[in-house]
């Protein structure tokens, strides 16, 4: 057995009961083979593919806390230091109940090799609880963010590991966090980003995951002879990634006539309207149900279904193993030509696969998705120098690291003979520096 599938295998075994970790650990790997036959003896010698699929550190804390009634709940929290060879861990928070451990290894695994691909110095990392925001109020949403980060504060810090958003995890959450780690410790740092701008934010940082995601999808497009103006697109989710997709998508001359949330999708053929689907998600924190109030001519649809509308471009941005082999199929069937993950590994490995033998343009998230990631790192790099920078300018270097972020990967793919293969490309690329930070600094 080669050394790729000793270690898949090895994986499997140490983890049971994580598939989601299993099935990244398995896509990254297994894009690495050439990379791994061409180096086997050395990376075996120095096991190094059994200390990047380790993670450094795991962290698993009771996060107990009071709702509004008196009752007191416990919950679990989560920080998983996957790796910092190249910079100080770096990575979102999940609020969801479907959160485990398993969950936020694989994200914590993909990070790695997104944060390399930015050509930033940022390590990578994940956390997260299985507390479900939903329904809850301010009140409520405060006493588990400080109790959270009562006990995470000691594990965190901003030349160690900063923290940021996530599903669940935006701007409240992280000003509540940022707030209480202040009050225990007394440094007023950088300790996590997506912070408002008032108190050491980074203009573009709300935007930027979507942002950056379709300035990706721009530049793939244009190096492979098409344009994104006048396409049609459909985007899953309706939370912070999938709103600034749909706003960059509009302003880049596309179309987007479907969005989603986890209980149902709509369809709106004039286009969705931004404002409408701000004000339902971001301020009211409502369902899509209310869409229909805002646009009478649109359409409401339970459950799943978003991948039946016919488009061009498919943008998932919701969660994980949402676009299935079945879901690939449709795509396929009616037109569609590329797809990019908003969000952290949405296509499963097998509607991945046929995508791709089919020709269409598949972005993986860990490169399509970066923007975000990024743009906290220049809000790290704004803490550390005291000074704030314009709209224009953060978003002007967003872009032309969603630009490198392309190019380098398709560098990558060329070099190894997979030209055109994406997947390939970002894990090459991003293994590729990694590697060399960690064989550089000894055995950890
Ligand atoms: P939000 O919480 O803002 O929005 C999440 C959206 O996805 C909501 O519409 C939500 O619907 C839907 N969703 C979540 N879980 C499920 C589920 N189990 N089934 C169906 N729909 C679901 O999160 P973000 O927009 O920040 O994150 C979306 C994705 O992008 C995640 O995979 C995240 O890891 C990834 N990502 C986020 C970045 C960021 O900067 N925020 C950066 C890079 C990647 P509902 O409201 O009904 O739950
Ligand atoms: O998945 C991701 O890249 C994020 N949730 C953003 C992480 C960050 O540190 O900004």
């Amino acid at each position: 057995m080669g050394y790729v599938d000793e270690v898949i295998e090895l994986v499997v075994k140490k983890n049971p009961a994580e598939p989601e970790f299993h099935q990244a650990v398995k896509e990254v790997l297994e894009s690495l083979r050439a990379v791994v036959d061409a180096n086997e003896e050395k990376y075996r010698k120095e096991a190094l593919l059994e200390r990047i699929v380790e993670p450094d550190r795991q962290i698993k804390f009771k996060v107990p806390w009071v709702d509004d009634k008196g009752q007191v709940h416990v919950n679990t929290g989560y920080r998983v230091q996957f790796n910092n060879a190249i910079g100080p861990y770096k990575g979102g928070l999940r609020l969801h109940p479907s959160v485990n451990l398993g969950i936020i290894k694989f994200l914590g695994f993909e990070q790695i090799f997104k944060n390399s691909l930015t050509g930033l110095p940022i390590g990578g990392g994940k956390g997260g609880s299985d507390f479900d925001p939903k329904g809850k109020s301010d009140r409520e949403i405060l006493a588990f963010c400080t109790s959270f980060i009562t006990e995470l504060y000691k594990y965190i810090g901003k030349d160690m590991d900063v923290p940021a958003g996530d599903i669940g995890t935006g701007a409240r959450e992280i000003g509540y966090m940022f707030g209480q780690y202040k009050k225990i410790t007394g440094n007023y740092e950088g300790v996590l980003t997506g912070k408002g701008l008032t108190y050491g934010g980074s203009l573009v940082r709300t935007e930027a995951t979507g942002y950056g995601l379709l300035y990706f999808v721009e530049e793939m497009l244009k190096c492979n002879g098409k344009d994104i103006s006048g396409k049609t697109v459909v985007v899953s989710g309706s939370g912070n990634v999938a709103i600034y997709a749909i706003q960059k998508a509009h302003q880049l001359g596309a179309k987007v006539v479907a969005c989603s949330d986890s209980n149902g999708w709509v369809y709106d053929a004039e286009g969705i309207d931004l404002a409408a689907l701000k004000e339902i998600k971001e301020v009211n924190r409502a369902r899509l149900t209310e869409y229909k109030k805002y646009r009478p001519n649109s359409e409401y649809h339970e459950g799943r279904g978003v991948w039946t509308v016919k488009c061009d471009i498919a943008l998932p941005c919701a969660t994980q193993n949402e676009l299935d082999l079945e879901d690939a199929k449709t795509l396929v069937k009616n037109g569609c030509f590329a797809v990019a993950e908003g969000a952290n590994m949405p296509t499963t490995l097998e509607a991945t696969q046929y995508l791709q033998a089919n020709g269409v343009l598949f972005a993986p998230g860990k490169a399509a998705n970066a923007g975000g990631v990024a743009t906290s790192a220049l809000e790290m790099t704004q803490n550390s120098e005291r000074l704030s920078w314009t709209f224009e300018e953060v978003d002007a270097k967003l872009k032309q690291i969603m630009i490198n972020i392309f190019h380098n990967l398709d560098d990558a793919a060329k070099r190894y003979n997979a030209a055109g293969n994406y997947v390939v490309g970002a894990n090459i690329a991003g293994f590729e520096k990694v590697a060399n930070a960690m064989m550089a600094q000894g055995i950890y």
